[in-house]
């Protein structure tokens, strides 16, 4: 079955669904997205990813030219017409049609892009082995440049740390910020477990907030451990019994290796685990409710 394409409430093949050379998405990166997942024929926390994806806009005066409602609705309908129930889901805004200068204000109506595609994870081995990761040169935004708490469609911050993490064979690559603290990896939350205690960065660590990783503080806490959102330093990270990211795509993935240091035991630790059980039946039980 062709795959559909939800551009601006119309649903296209793959192959018809196309945008503009001239939007500022394209051309300046110039726009919004984001990243969900559906488990069973329910969105995880919709809620919070449209909030976010609200907030995004409004940080860059862009204006989403329908409602909240609309937008999940276009995410139901998307989801129907690819007969899928687990998915990853895409939202992208972008400016809209523009000329080839900066002037936003010459921008037509912002463009809206719903994807929906079968969930490409890590491997199963990954999440029982864990993974290596590297901490890259390129360091994270700072939030008065542009600000990480926005999911912009200009994501060559994160892209050029993967690339680095990727060049000596690692998944994920940490990023520090621009005061040498840990912010994130490229594409998700970290935590590390320290004598039974959580500690993650807070958010004005320069770190997107994410919708896992405010999922996995609500279940820590019920499970009675203590989550400790402040900023660390590697060393933190080196000397830590566990270490997992946290994502929408990846849920919680084990961390054994960073820089070249083996992690507690050097296999995913049992506090790690329990909460990825704990994680697990909070998104069954939330996406049962839900419809
Ligand atoms: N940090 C960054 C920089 C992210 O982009 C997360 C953390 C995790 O946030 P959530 O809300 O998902 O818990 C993200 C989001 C992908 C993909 O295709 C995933 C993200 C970004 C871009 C692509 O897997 N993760």
């Amino acid at each position: 079955m062709t795959l559909k394409i939800n551009i601006n409430g119309t649903l296209l093949p793959e192959s018809e669904a196309k945008i503009s050379v001239f939007d500022h998405g394209f051309l300046y990166g110039d726009g919004i997205f984001e990243g969900l997942r559906s488990y069973n024929g329910t969105v995880f926390r919709l809620k919070q990813h449209l909030d976010r994806f609200w907030d995004s806009a409004k940080a860059l005066f862009i204006e989403i030219p329908v409602s909240k409602e609309d937008m999940a609705k276009a995410i139901y309908d998307t989801l129907k017409a690819n007969e899928q129930v687990d998915a990853y889901i895409r939202l992208i805004v972008t400016r809209g049609v523009g000329t080839l200068g900066l002037d936003a204000h010459l921008c037509g109506t912002p463009q809206i892009i719903v994807i929906t595609r079968s969930l490409q994870l890590y491997s199963s081995s990954l999440y029982e082995e864990g993974i290596k990761i590297v901490t890259a040169s390129t360091v994270r935004m700072p939030a008065n440049s542009l600000n990480p708490r926005v999911k912009s469609l200009n994501y060559l911050n994160n892209i050029l740390a993967k690339i680095e993490g990727h060049n000596v064979g690692c998944e994920e690559a940490l990023m520090l910020n621009h005061q040498g603290n840990v912010a994130e990896c490229t594409g998700d939350n970290i935590f590390v477990v320290r004598n039974g205690k959580l500690l993650t960065p807070p958010i004005d660590a320069c770190i997107l907030e994410g919708i896992t990783r405010n999922a996995v503080i609500e279940v820590a806490k019920s499970m009675g451990l203590e989550v400790l959102e402040a900023n660390f330093t590697r060393h933190d990270v080196y000397c830590a019994d566990e270490c997992f990211l946290t994502g929408s795509a990846a849920e919680l993935i084990p961390v054994v290796e960073v820089d070249g240091r083996s992690l507690g035991s050097g296999k995913p630790g049992p506090v790690t685990k329990a909460i990825l059980a704990a994680f697990r039946e909070l998104v069954a039980a939330e996406t049962q409710q839900q419809r």
